[in-house]
């Protein structure tokens, strides 16, 4: 009797230190999951996962830079994701436990490894663009039936956006994609690194600083949604949620999402594993999981954006596949800019005219 209850516990202790050890600590952008991938993967696996967000790759990147953030898997966007390789941030992921590689369309995991090599660091989760998202009974109202609605000028033509000033603008907390949005609008090319070009389109938003109500960038699915706002430049799947939320809602807010026709930033969202994670084997765990096509389709079919996963297309809602603001058509494709990568002057500048911008001074 003893020795059984001698064993079960020492069996009892083994469990719990085998638990304590399977934790996967994950840190994702805000909105970006289906309600029930974790628990899908915690029932699968057995492993315990804690779930935490951010909504800015800024942020992302000072913990990265500390290091020891507690966090086995993180999914920076691949310009930001470029610099902290290079930083030596980031582990080689393990391929030989990534099988459902296979399902990810080659061609853009191949744009992806314009920012990592090789895929060497990071693999594709989803992918988007940096648009515009509107509440089109309160736009049409106050610029009437001709509003520039496929147009960059809704924003940075100073009179019309003056116009939507009282029902309420919202820009991204987001400066390397706000300034190369003013960039291309003047004209410039948005990959430009040139502090020049980043002042003029730091000028641009200058002039337009006074009818934003605030810079944000997780904030305005609610506001949309609820009315609050009536635009917002945002990214693709987050005012596609707040369009379903609202008609979820009844609450008559009809919102629209539009890659304007003058372009826009086509960004990636990367997972990789920090080089002093604690559990690399359950993030590659998590990584292959989310790589299988339902689970992929599933996620897609939750946040509205777009999956590198091919396998998983078939599965993903048709009213999403055919949305050319979601999966853009090739003439659409030619208008999106991939993002540059900002060394640490470019960067500086960058920091020092969005804290100008912001504050409006
Ligand atoms: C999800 C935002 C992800 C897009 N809310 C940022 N690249």
């Amino acid at each position: 009797m003893k020795t059984t209850l001698l064993a079960s516990a020492a069996l009892l202790s083994a469990t719990a230190a085998f638990a304590q050890e399977n934790v996967l600590n994950i840190y994702n952008w805000s909105d970006y999951i289906a309600e029930d991938t974790v628990a899908k993967f915690e029932a699968a696996t057995g492993i315990k996962v804690n779930y935490d967000v951010y909504d800015s790759n800024e942020v992302l990147e000072a913990k990265m830079l500390a290091g020891n953030s507690g966090y086995d898997l993180v999914v920076p966007t691949s310009d930001f994701l470029r610099r902290q390789v290079a930083a030596g941030v980031y582990q080689p992921l393990d391929k030989a436990k990534l099988p459902n590689l296979a399902n990810m369309d080659d061609t853009l995991m191949g744009r992806a490894a314009a920012y990592d090599e090789g895929n060497t660091h990071s693999i594709v989760y989803m992918w988007g663009t940096t648009g515009i998202g509107y509440n089109i009974a309160a736009i049409t109202e106050r610029l009437g039936e001709d509003a520039p609605l496929e147009s960059w000028d809704l924003v940075f033509k100073p009179e019309n956006i003056a116009k939507l000033a009282d029902c309420g603008v919202s820009v991204l907390d987001a400066p390397t994609e706000m300034i190369p949005a003013a960039m291309n609008y003047l004209g410039l090319d948005p990959r430009s690194t040139a502090a020049g070009d980043f002042e003029q389109g730091a000028e641009l938003l200058m002039e337009i600083r006074p009818h934003v109500r605030y810079f944000h960038s997780s904030q305005y699915i609610t506001d949309l949604a609820n009315g609050d706002i009536c635009l917002a430049v945002g990214w693709s799947g987050d005012v596609f949620q707040a369009q379903a939320r609202a008609a979820e809602a009844e609450n008559g807010v009809e919102i629209a999402y539009v890659i304007p026709s003058e372009g826009a930033l086509q960004w990636f969202d990367m997972m990789a594993i920090p080089v002093d994670a604690p559990n690399p084997d359950a993030a590659h765990q998590f990584i292959n999981f989310v790589m299988q096509p339902e689970i992929a389709a599933d996620i897609t079919n939750y946040v509205w954006y777009a999956s590198a996963n091919e396998a998983a297309l078939p599965m993903v809602d048709e009213e999403i596949t055919s949305d050319p603001a979601i999966f853009p058509t090739p003439e659409i494709a030619e208008k999106l800019w991939p993002a540059a990568t900002y060394d640490s002057r470019a960067d500086r500048v960058i920091t020092r005219l969005w804290t100008q911008i912001k504050t409006g001074q």
